[in-house]
């Protein structure tokens, strides 16, 4: 199965904020989620977390200063080939503003103000405990149709 990763920049401010990223392009197209992508070949995953954020939005982040956060693993069985396990992961400091690419536009959101209505269906079983620095354990399982939620499991990790 596919191994990729997907990375929430986190702004602790007294109004906490999260940086989802707008796909402009490819897989998820129209939606918001975090910022990643696919594992390559002989990479870790914090090293891919790290690489996609840089090409993505242009921003910096030290493995130091990086949190893994569990595993979520989405299932397509009508398209297996989709089917990924992620390596979830967030981030406090960072270097450089994030910038928009061909790829994504990225956007700071308040946790209240997350758009679950315009993510993957499965977000609002799992970002919440994300953002809020719970570390999980999920296993989430597509219709036919690839966009409806047959079945959600979410456990602590
Ligand atoms: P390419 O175009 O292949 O170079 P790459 O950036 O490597 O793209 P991409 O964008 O296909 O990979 O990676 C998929 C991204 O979508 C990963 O960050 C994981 C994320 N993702 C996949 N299924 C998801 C789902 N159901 N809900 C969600 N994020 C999902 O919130």
């Amino acid at each position: 199965m596919i191994q990729s990763t997907i990375c929430f920049l986190l702004m602790n401010t007294s109004e906490p904020e999260v940086l989802l990223g707008f796909k402009k392009t490819g897989f998820g197209m129209g939606k918001f989620t975090g910022i990643g992508g696919k594992v390559e070949p002989g990479e870790t995953v914090e090293v891919t977390a790290i690489r996609e954020v840089q090409e993505e939005i242009g921003v910096k982040i030290l493995a130091k200063e990086m949190q893994f956060k569990g595993t979520v693993t989405f299932l397509f069985p009508s398209k297996m080939e989709w089917s990924q396990q992620v390596s979830i992961f967030t981030a406090e400091k960072w270097v450089g503003d994030p910038r928009e690419s061909n790829e994504i536009r990225p956007s700071w959101f308040k946790l209240k103000e997350i758009p679950y209505g315009l993510m993957w269906q499965d977000a609002p079983y799992w970002i919440p405990q994300i953002v809020n620095g719970t570390a999980i354990q999920a296993k989430f399982t597509f219709k036919h149709d690839k966009e409806t939620l047959e079945e959600a499991v979410v456990a602590p990790l």
